[in-house]
């Protein structure tokens, strides 16, 4: 696989970038007629870009970005790439396994799919017979084929569905609904000409499409201010990177909005008409001068307010970037809302350069459906983690929940203890934090089932594993990625599933069939639900296939305030404008204005912990994929010089990482990159099932000793509150 692209066509791309983005290569064109070139969509990671398969002999020979996005300009990363080398793994599960050992073993037993559904049907029944529908849990990755699972659970009958989102980006997400009305806004990258990032860290957390608005930003003289208490390449790539002490960002944040205020570098015009409880925001922020900040961040107050000024004079091609993984410090959900002020501040909503609105399908008058089904059960039973529940979590949408609730209800019984869990695209072990007390967990269901490409670590401890074949051999319900305009995108299969795996759309009709519920599913196949979801647009699976993804023709791309600024903008909070102030946080007991509360500094002899991603492996599920586990087979601990060196830690030592009677072991990377009371490692290793036989073992997790946090007004988790002790082994 190549990874470094020679090709002109990415010599102007940051070091990050220029590594990874591979060009829409001349070769497509070349290579010999026998070749077949299907357009799909890659699933190396969530961003879905579009991709071309070149399928030879049956057999996929090279992935590539598909041209005509202009977003991608036609790039994928290292991880699309490779999608070649999930496909051929040996260790991916080829058929359904029955656990014959003893949970996390790894010993399974093959099975037909028709055992495996008779297996899981029988239990679900009984379970249901005994404690109700709602024992039942469903965690998931929400992906093209969501409605499959989401279906076979709410025919079920319970509502205990969650995504994986309080474990990446939910803060932000409520922050953005609460402040907004709505969390589906996007930023316009390639237009912005002063972006300031608190650690949404692009050049290597990739999101292709992001990173190439940057970089075309970049390239006409866009500035980037970065913050990030590690190097990164984004700091590389920035125009100015500045080292926070951790989980200071919000001091920043709210500095920039005092000196804007007091200093009039705000767009009156618009606060005016879009926003409402901007004297309560000012009276918030009046104490958080730079000086102050300074002495909360370790930034120089001048620094700061001179990026207050810049971002003032840019507006409103000026943006604050909300960022992505945002499960992050206890004070994260005030630093999205402070963030939201910002771009409130700068009137950058529905002007090019600035944030917009998605422009769905919806909006255009229609939607994407799935099939016909008939009405599902009512459901009596609360859910188990509060989600939407007044007085518990009344701000988490019911459609994420919060993930982390399953060992609670599992290990306490309250409200009441779920007895099944189906993990689809999703490994809770490998993703949430106190992985002992997952297990613990795990050890008492009655049912637990992964379906997934891999033995993932959850699957290890499963009853039942179910392989779903790769996003190379099947075709997906169409699915939407709207921007500036709405826009459907295509997944088709380009080869024949490898051995007895199979597509959602099978497994849950099959499921449901076996478990009595098989009326919810009363499709034909996959063709008949794309023919169904395109027969509204006039088109047909062929047709979109051509380009592998559509926009009406009448649609445009719209800023809805590019020619009027002050044309009207729905926003769907309670008072139709941006809340700087909200009522409905004050109702609930939270803070409605914006408020700092300083992160706890590390306790004697200890680290502050945190972690990223790197860019060569997608979050925990890639790094056994032979060719990206070459890339980069194990994460170390990045140390910095001082600490090291009193603890006798040089570069390259075998460490212990350890918190509260919990240690993992790795290496240490004694590095100036980092500040000194912090450590940091990549995140996704600290692998330990028997199936992922390149990682297992390799690397340390931290999720083997971060405690469960949970953000009382988003529910998000929050992962850098921990503190570690560092020793030499
Ligand atoms: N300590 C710590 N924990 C974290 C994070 C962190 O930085 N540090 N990051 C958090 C973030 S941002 C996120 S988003 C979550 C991610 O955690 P998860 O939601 O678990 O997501 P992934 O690791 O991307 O993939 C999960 C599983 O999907 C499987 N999979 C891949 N493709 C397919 C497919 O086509 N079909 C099926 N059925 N399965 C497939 C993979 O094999 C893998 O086992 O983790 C969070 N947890
Ligand atoms: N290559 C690649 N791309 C990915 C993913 C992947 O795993 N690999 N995962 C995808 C997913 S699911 C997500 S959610 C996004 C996540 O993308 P990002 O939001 O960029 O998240 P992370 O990589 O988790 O963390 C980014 C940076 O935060 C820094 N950081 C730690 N503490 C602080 C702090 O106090 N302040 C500031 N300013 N920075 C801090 C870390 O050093 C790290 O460099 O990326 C997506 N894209
Ligand atoms: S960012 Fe990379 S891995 Fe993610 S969808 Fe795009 S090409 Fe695939
Ligand atoms: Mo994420």
């Amino acid at each position: 696989m190549q990874v470094a692209a020679a090709g002109t066509a990415v010599a102007a791309l940051p070091v990050g970038v220029r590594e990874l983005a591979h060009p829409p290569a001349a070769e497509a064109a070349q290579s010999p007629g026998t070749d077949k070139v299907v357009t799909s969509v890659c699933e190396m990671c969530t961003v879905r870009c579009p991709i071309l398969v070149r399928v030879r002999d049956g057999k996929v020979v090279r992935i590539q970005g598909n041209p005509r996005e202009k977003s991608t300009q036609g790039a994928i990363c290292a991880r699309g790439n490779a999608g070649v080398s999930l496909l051929e793994d040996p260790d991916r599960v080829r058929t359904p396994l029955i656990r014959v050992g003893k949970r996390g073993e790894g010993t399974f037993r093959k099975a037909t799919w028709e055992e495996a559904y008779r297996y899981i049907a029988d239990r679900l029944n009984v379970i249901r017979g005994s404690y109700g529908p709602e024992a039942l849990g469903v965690g998931r990755r929400p992906s093209a084929g969501d409605a499959f699972l989401l279906t076979f659970a709410k025919a079920f009958g319970t509502p205990n569905i969650f995504s994986h989102e309080s474990s990446c980006p939910l803060g932000r997400n409520v922050a953005m609904e609460v402040t907004l009305g709505t969390s589906g806004v996007a930023i316009d990258y390639p237009k912005v000409d002063y972006l300031v990032s608190f650690g949404r860290n692009h050049m290597e957390t990739l999101a292709v499409p992001q990173a190439q608005g940057i970089v075309v930003g970049l390239s006409r003289g866009a500035r980037l201010v970065y913050l990030d208490p590690r190097r990164s390449p984004t700091s590389t790539a920035a125009t100015t990177w500045l080292q926070p002490l951790p989980g200071t960002d919000l001091a920043f944040a709210l500095a920039m909005l005092q000196v804007m205020i007091a200093e009039n570098l705000y767009d009156q015009a618009f606060v005016k008409r879009y926003t409402m409880g901007f004297e309560q925001l000012a009276a918030a922020v009046l104490t958080y001068t730079p000086e102050w900040a300074a002495t909360e961040t370790g930034i120089p107050a001048g620094t700061i307010r001179q990026v207050a000024r810049d971002f003032g004079t840019a507006r409103p091609r000026s943006v604050a970037d909300f960022g992505w993984f945002t499960s992050t410090y206890l004070n994260d959900f005030q630093l999205r809302r402070a963030i939201l002020a910002l771009n409130a501040l700068a009137g950058n909503l529905e002007v090019p350069g600035g944030m917009f609105l998605l422009k769905g399908l919806k909006g255009f008058g229609t939607e994407l459906g799935d099939w016909k089904k008939p009405a599902f059960p009512a459901v009596k039973a609360e859910r188990v983690d509060g989600a939407g529940v007044a007085g518990r979590f009344p701000l988490v949408p019911v459609k994420d929940g919060l993930c982390q609730a399953l060992p609670e209800s599992v290990l306490t019984g309250r409200p009441y203890p779920l007895k099944a869990y189906i993990a689809h695209r999703f490994d809770p072990l490998a993703a949430i934090p106190d992985q002992p007390r997952t297990i613990e967990a795990f050890k008492k269901l009655d049912l637990l089932v992964s379906v997934d490409v891999y033995m993932s670590d959850t699957g290890a401890y499963a009853d039942v594993i179910l392989p779903e074949c790769t996003y190379l051999e099947r075709t997906d319900p169409v699915m939407e990625a709207s921007g500036l305009a709405p826009k459907i995108r295509y997944r088709q299969q380009a080869v024949p599933p490898q051995g007895n795996t199979r597509p959602s759309w099978q497994i849950y009709k099959e499921l449901a069939e076996a478990t009595g519920l098989g009326e919810y599913f009363a499709y034909r196949d996959i063709d008949e639900i794309v023919t169904a979801q395109l027969a509204p647009f006039g088109l047909t699976a062929a047709k979109l296939a051509e380009s592998g993804q559509w926009t009406p023709p009448t649609a445009k791309p719209t800023y809805l305030r590019k020619t009027d600024p002050t044309a009207p903008v729905k926003l769907k909070t309670a008072s139709g404008k941006i809340e700087l102030y909200s009522a409905e946080l004050a109702k609930m007991g939270f803070e409605p204005a914006l408020a700092y509360t300083a992160p706890p500094a590390p306790p004697e002899g200890t680290f502050r912990m945190i972690q990223g991603k790197c860019a060569v492996h997608t979050n925990s599920a890639t790094q056994n994929i032979p060719v990206l586990h070459e890339l980069r087979p194990s994460n170390e601990l990045w140390i910095h010089p001082v600490p090291a060196g009193r603890l006798g830690i040089k570069d390259g030592d075998s460490v212990i990482v350890r918190t509260a009677g919990r240690e993992q072991r790795g290496l240490a990377k004694v590095t100036r990159d980092i500040l000194e009371g912090t450590v940091f490692t990549y995140h996704g290793w600290g692998r330990t099932s028997p199936g992922l036989t390149r990682v297992k073992g390799k690397g340390i997790g931290f999720n083997a000793l971060m405690p469960v946090i949970t953000d009382p007004v988003s529910g998000s988790l929050v992962m850098r509150e921990t503190f570690v002790e560092v020793v030499k082994s």
